[in-house]
């Protein structure tokens, strides 16, 4: 298939089958698949590009599964392992000496499976910060986290999802998925759920009402038909589900890490990864460029390549800090509609569900 092809089908807004992403990605014509990607951005959300005020935080970087690409996680008893308790998280979240209501809209949560913390612990992490910041939307715990969860409260997932939404989560964040090809998932980390299973856990979250996002991570040991693979199983539980808010693509950071691959990815695979997935998920609302792992600079020029969302603030970041990211561990919210509004593109702060709160136009 040629991309003069390609290109009529997406002008007439034909689905793009995965034989075309494929040569989308063998291509080397990378301002076509920009333009074509820039184009369907515009139609699903004009020049609007989407922030958050969020603050990550990792619980723990204690983790059973121990998986090669991560450098964030540590054996119990490691030299740098780290648990921190609720009123830690409580300390973190509120701002210095101060009685102010915080900025944050969101609260993002995700860290390693704890061989010893039982599922009440996480219940209880929930409802204290709801309790404390009731007006936070709190978006937690990987698919990978929900499956451990299952297994160590004996609840079906279900009544996990259940139970959790019940104590505070609203939504769950993309991670965990990293490249569902079976033989590269098993060199990448073996111990993990696989992705049938990750389909499935997130799949049944959005029948119980909780939306979440999806991740790829790449720039590894995949080849491109193992990003095209990957993406088409996400596009497929989209059209069942609907759940998806927004896809996420992860370059593949090595430092510290045990996966000797290609080093770190270069910005025209970035650029290039974020378009097609715009072209290619043609259901999914939202392609984020999280600017922590692209860099400043890349997250910046993928709004021109399809990206409508750079995620927030963050604050502090641990998982790609620890596997030599360059970026900042935090942007203000100044930095960020500078961000935008010198790529051309209106900023709009946003919820978690993507609704506006505020426009700079
Ligand atoms: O699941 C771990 C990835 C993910 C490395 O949903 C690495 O809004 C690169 O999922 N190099 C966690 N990536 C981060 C994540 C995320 C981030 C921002 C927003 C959202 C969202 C989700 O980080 C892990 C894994 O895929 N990761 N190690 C590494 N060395
Ligand atoms: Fe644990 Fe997640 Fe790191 Fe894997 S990526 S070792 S599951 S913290």
């Amino acid at each position: 298939m040629s991309l003069k092809k390609i290109e009529t089908k997406v002008h007439s807004g034909t689905r793009l089958t995965p034989e075309d992403a494929l040569t989308l990605f063998e291509s080397d014509d990378i301002f076509t698949i920009g333009r074509l990607a820039h184009k369907i951005a515009y139609r699903k959300n004009r020049d609007r590009v989407y922030f958050v005020q969020n603050h990550h935080i990792n619980p723990t970087n204690i983790c059973v599964n121990r998986c090669k690409f991560c450098a964030f996680s540590r054996s119990k008893g490691e030299k740098g392992a780290y648990a921190l308790s609720i009123k830690d998280i409580l300390d973190k979240l509120r701002p210095h000496n101060s009685g102010l209501r915080i900025p944050y809209t969101e609260v993002h949560i995700v860290g390693g499976l704890h061989p010893d913390w039982p599922f009440e612990f996480y219940i209880e992490m929930l409802r204290e910060i709801k309790k404390s910041f009731p007006y936070i939307h709190i978006k937690a715990f990987t698919a990978v986290e929900i499956d451990y969860f299952s297994n160590i409260s004996c609840l079906n997932l279900t009544h996990t999802l259940k139970a959790l939404k019940n104590a505070g989560l609203d939504s769950i964040p993309g991670g965990g998925a990293e490249i569902f090809n079976k033989r590269v998932r098993q060199k990448i980390c073996p111990e993990k759920i696989d992705g049938k299973k990750w389909l499935h856990i997130m799949g049944t979250a959005h029948s119980v009402g909780i939306k979440s996002n999806a991740t790829m991570l790449y720039g590894h040991l995949e080849s491109y038909k193992h990003r095209v693979e990957h993406m088409l199983l996400l596009r497929q539980l989209q059209d069942r589900t609907g759940g998806f808010q927004a896809f996420i693509p992860l370059p593949f950071h090595p430092a510290n890490t045990r996966i000797n691959g290609r080093g770190y990815t270069s910005g025209i695979d970035d650029i290039k990864t974020i378009a097609i997935a715009r072209i290619f998920l043609d259901n999914f609302p939202h392609i984020k460029a999280y600017w922590i792992m692209l860099g400043e600079k890349i997250a910046q020029l993928a709004l021109m390549f399809g990206a409508d969302d750079l995620d927030g603030t963050v604050v502090e970041e641990k998982i790609t800090h620890s596997a030599g990211a360059l970026s900042e561990q935090a942007l203000s919210r100044t930095a960020l509609v500078n961000m935008i509004s010198k790529a051309g593109k209106i900023p709009v702060e946003r919820d978690s569900f993507y609704r506006p709160l505020k426009k700079w136009v």
